[in-house]
């Protein structure tokens, strides 16, 4: 009961303070920081055009958000219903897309039995650790979240232990002590990097000078990927050389950016990795636009297995992406309601993946979802 009184209380502290965007997951709203609940009932309400105007008081953003506090401790305390609450990085890429969709999917497919509060971090952890404070007062059962960052974590996840909530991690790792969370559901980023080295030696012969674009600075994902990368250069191609390396942050745009810069800088090109396909489809573009043949002149490794990379290979402009699977969803809740029957789950449930090249590209395609 109490917790119903301070949830209610937080909500309408919470609609004193904020615009709440009530649309459904997908769309970034200022409500990145409340955790607000896009629930089953919030995904089907008409999205507040403008919420960020919205006044304070709207009884839309007011109803829903007061409903789901109530009904996520409601639910809670009641045992009826799984709430998880999950604080996401953003929608940086295609990649990160497909795994919101999953999880958003699911649970309203399952709503019967799942409510899930979401929060779109817009890529910034004061923003995720802003959600997760806002899950623990309103007593979820699971908090998940995708770290956009390794560091900064221990406090709010302690917080979150205290209160008695287990932490998921989904995708990306956290540098905090094992005890702090209760699984990572995700890939091994080291051996996505060591595969994209063996790829790019096939295409270069073992020989050459390659570019690399990385992916957010401090991301596990960009972490474990270089450090595969470069420990299987070091260990198996002597003769392929980095010419220089710089973050892309994961983007498209920024992608494009950086590899502008690359191709002013260095004639001599043999290779690009990057660390996600939405990165080497901005280097495509600066690539083609330098009067170069990407995939031909400039052999291109990344990694997610996206379909604009697949199309990419189909045209012969991308030569190979290593799987990395967003499709997380059914298994966050499935560990989730694990966790709510106080049953062990393993502390890293790994992704299975596949790496494809360009002659794999088009009996794929049509199998890609993300
Ligand atoms: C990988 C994930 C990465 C993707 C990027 O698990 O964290 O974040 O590779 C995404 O596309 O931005």
């Amino acid at each position: 009961m109490k917790r119903k009184i301070l949830s209610v209380l937080l909500c309408v502290s919470m609609m004193a303070a904020l615009t709440v965007g009530c649309g459904n997951g997908n769309k970034t709203d200022d409500s990145a920081a409340s955790g607000n609940a896009d629930t089953q009932d919030q995904a089907d309400a008409p999205a507040a055009d403008g919420a960020e105007d919205a006044p304070a008081e709207d009884s839309t953003a007011g109803d829903a958000a007061e409903g789901t506090a109530g009904d996520a401790a409601g639910g809670s305390s009641s045992g009826e219903k799984l709430v998880v609450g999950f604080a996401q990085i953003g929608q940086e890429s295609g990649w990160r897309d497909g795994e919101t969709m999953s999880i958003q999917t699911y649970a309203e497919e399952h709503s019967d039995t799942i409510e899930l509060l979401y929060a779109d971090g817009q890529q910034k952890q004061e923003n995720q650790i802003k959600a997760i404070k806002n899950f623990i007062e309103q007593g979820v059962d699971v908090i998940g979240v995708a770290p956009v960052v390794e560091t900064g974590w221990d406090q709010v996840f302690a917080e979150a232990q205290d209160a008695g909530i287990p932490i998921i991690l989904l995708d990306r790792t956290a540098d905090v002590d094992e005890s702090l969370y209760a699984t990572f559901i995700g890939s091994d980023m080291v051996e996505e990097g060591k595969n994209a080295a063996d790829e790019m030696a096939k295409l270069l012969n073992s020989s050459g000078k390659i570019v690399e674009l990385e992916g957010t600075v401090g991301a596990s994902a960009a972490v474990g990927r270089k450090q595969g990368f470069d420990e299987q250069l070091a260990a198996a191609y002597p003769d392929i050389e980095i010419l220089e390396s710089q973050t892309g942050d994961f983007t498209r745009s920024l992608g494009k950016e950086v590899m502008e810069s690359f191709l002013k800088t260095y004639d001599n090109i043999d290779g690009l990795f990057a660390h996600n396909d939405d990165m080497a489809l901005g280097a495509i573009e600066a690539i083609k636009e330098a009067g170069l043949k990407p995939g031909e002149d400039i052999k291109i490794v990344s990694c997610d297995g996206v379909k604009g990379i697949f199309e990419a290979m189909v045209a012969g402009e991308a030569n190979c992406t290593v799987e990395c699977n967003p499709l997380l969803g059914p298994q966050l809740f499935e560990a989730a309601q694990k966790l709510k029957d106080g049953e062990e789950v393993e502390k890293w449930i790994k992704s299975n993946e596949s790496v494809y090249t360009a002659d794999q590209a088009e009996a794929e395609l049509p199998n890609r979802v993300y």
